[in-house]
């Protein structure tokens, strides 16, 4: 069983009730129950934080060396403007997939750039709640050097 840690950042335990036109009704809690069960059934053991505080981000990457596999990361707004955490990912060198609810690309300018996807192994953005399980999927898959379970 590979590791993996499902990372949230800033506003994200407010999912559910924050702008659910935008990220819908799905809360923080189910989307980590969703993300234990789907990890369960491909073999994937999955730990979940989240945190409104950049250096917290930090920290729990720093602290994934050595415990973790890879790291599935919704750096929320943190994503257009940390270059910190974008170096935190570099110097821990885990594979990581960037994963928004939103698609990013299809909003506000400000948001189409991405700090962590300069790190990331790849970004998966608009699918909702379900982007979570695609990152996993393609965590796991790359975690098995692309072979198929
Ligand atoms: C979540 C946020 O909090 C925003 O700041 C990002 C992302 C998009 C999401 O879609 O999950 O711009």
């Amino acid at each position: 069983m590979a590791n993996i840690l499902v990372l949230n950042g800033p506003n994200l335990n407010l999912l559910g009730t924050r702008q659910p036109e935008v990220y819908g009704s799905t809360t923080l809690a189910m989307v980590e129950d969703a993300c234990k069960r789907h990890g369960a059934e491909i073999g994937l053991t999955i730990s979940c934080a989240q945190s409104n505080h950049e250096g917290a981000l930090i920290d729990l990457i720093h602290d994934a060396r050595g415990t973790q596999d890879g790291i599935v990361f919704n750096a929320g707004a943190y994503t257009h403007t940390s270059i910190a955490l974008m170096d935190a990912i570099a110097s821990v060198e885990l594979p990581v997939v960037e994963v928004h609810l939103s698609n990013i690309h299809a909003r506000e300018p400000f948001r189409h750039s991405s700090y962590i996807a300069k790190v990331a192994i790849g970004q998966i953005s608009g699918f909702g709640a379900d982007s979570y399980r695609l990152a996993l999927d393609a965590l796991a898959t790359h975690i098995r050097g692309g072979r198929p379970e």
